[in-house]
């Protein structure tokens, strides 16, 4: 499909957090091969495809991370957050998740209910409007195509 996004299709926030800038380095058996970079790009093509813009941060800082959610909710109409460890930890990003008034998709490249107890708490989960866990780096790309779909509906 060649949809092409213009300066006022949707803009969608793509935040990541801790230690996702190494994807593609370590662990290939939990978070696959592809590098943060790469799925930058494939985000960017989907994007593109269905006529949305992007905005792709990671940080490794948990009040970074809370500065980009503010950022979105001023700037974007749609958030999609890989929040890695935080999800497991930080009232602080599910209370500025909270403020947002907006699609919220949370994506985990492993199948976190697969692993350790202390995955299984999800603060983000409870903020968002819906999950995407364990389907590695395709998540991303998936998770673009529900805010074209919400979004398209709305
Ligand atoms: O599966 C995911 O996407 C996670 O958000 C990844 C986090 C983990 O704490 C979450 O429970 C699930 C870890 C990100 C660390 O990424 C690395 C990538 C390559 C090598 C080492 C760590």
């Amino acid at each position: 499909m060649t949809t092409q996004a213009s300066q006022s299709s949707p803009l969608v926030f793509v935040l990541n957090g801790p230690n996702l800038d190494l994807l593609g380095q370590r662990q290939p058996e939990l978070y696959g091969r592809e590098t943060l970079q790469q799925v930058r790009e494939v985000c960017e093509r989907t994007a593109a495809e269905l006529g949305l813009r992007i905005e792709f941060r990671q940080t490794n800082s948990e009040g970074t991370l809370v500065d980009h959610i503010h950022d979105a909710r001023n700037e974007a109409q749609a958030i999609i957050i890989n929040p890695a460890g935080y999800a497991h930890t930080s009232v602080a990003i599910h209370d500025a998740l909270h403020t947002c008034d907006m699609p919220i998709y949370e994506v985990h490249i492993s199948n976190t209910w697969k692993r350790e107890s202390f995955r299984h708490t999800d603060y983000v989960a409870m903020a968002a409007t819906g999950q995407i866990n364990g389907l590695g780096s395709n998540g991303y790309a998936l998770a673009l195509r529900q805010v074209a779909v919400v979004l398209e509906k709305g």
